[in-house]
């Protein structure tokens, strides 16, 4: 990672200093730091393995290293890969400089057309940019500018679906999460009847987090969902749900309906045939 940031007068700062000067600011004025606000980054990269060999964010006039490409800590990035000699491609970045691809390490597939290829720029520093095949040509640097980020993700609208379900049916939990800089991971640790365990939930939109999972044992589980940003910060939010064996309920008291009916119907007509009978021995 890249210790430096640049501040509003252009200066290098140490992330200590800016540590130190935003403590300063908060402890005097007793208010927030403006944060960065993450945004949506939109690059249209050319690249090419035949001459002119490289990258270009124009098509046609490629260079080997491709240009300089630069976004803030916690946009999201949107990338559209064109290949232009029909070669298949993959734009990679390389996170720890060792020359492999890592997890967590942003990368397309391959491409021998035009791709989408999208990801958020979580990790700040200075990088190459690489086509994995063509490597070690084919290359550029990536600059990820670091975000002060001083707030902690906040999560909201958690659920969990349905908040009754039977043994072995899926429970649906969903979160929002957000963060002033990016949301990194967001989790589920769900306590239950012989069930503790600690989940990832899925990104479905940039806030929007889900979980689905079933659960074989009845009784009350509780979960609590975690929201963690880059620099380590964490919130959480509690909640419920409950797996029950199904009763029928409806069922049970239409049966007894017509139990009770047909049992008034036999007392009715015994009544009336002990009368007959009654009447008939009278003199
Ligand atoms: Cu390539």
């Amino acid at each position: 990672m890249d210790p430096r940031y640049r501040d509003s007068q252009g200066r290098f700062r140490t992330a200590t200093q800016a540590a130190l000067i935003a403590a300063a600011v908060v402890g005097i004025l007793t208010v927030a730091v403006p944060t960065a606000k993450a945004a949506d980054v939109t690059f249209h990269l050319y690249g090419r393995f035949s001459a002119p060999i490289g990258w270009s964010t124009t098509p046609g006039i490629e260079t080997d290293p491709g240009p300089d490409l630069s976004v803030n800590q916690g946009d999201h990035v949107a990338i559209q890969l064109t290949s232009e000699d029909a070669t298949p491609h993959i734009f990679w970045i390389d996170y720890n400089n060792n020359g492999v691809i890592d997890t967590g390490e942003p990368e397309s597939a391959q491409f021998t057309g035009t791709i989408w290829f999208t990801f958020d720029a979580l990790q700040a520093g200075t990088f190459t940019y690489w086509c994995a095949i063509h490597q070690p040509s084919m290359r550029g640097r990536w600059v990820t500018n670091a975000s002060p980020d001083s707030a902690p993700p906040a999560v909201a609208a958690i659920a969990a679906s349905p908040a009754a379900q039977v043994p072995g049916g899926a429970v649906n939990l969903t979160a929002q999460a957000t963060d002033n800089v990016g949301v990194a991971n967001v989790s589920a640790h769900i306590v239950g009847p012989s069930f503790d365990e600690n989940l990832t939930m899925t990104r479905l939109t940039a806030s929007s987090f889900y979980l689905d999972r079933t659960f074989s044992d009845a009784g009350t589980y509780s979960f609590t969902v975690w929201a963690r940003d880059a620099a380590g910060h964490f919130a959480s939010r509690e909640g419920s749900f409950t797996i029950a064996v199904p009763s029928a309920p409806a069922q049970d008291a239409r049966y007894l309906i017509v139990l009770g009916t047909l049992l008034a119907v036999a007392v009715v007509a015994f009544g009336i045939v002990i009368r007959r009978r009654a009447r008939a021995r009278k003199p």
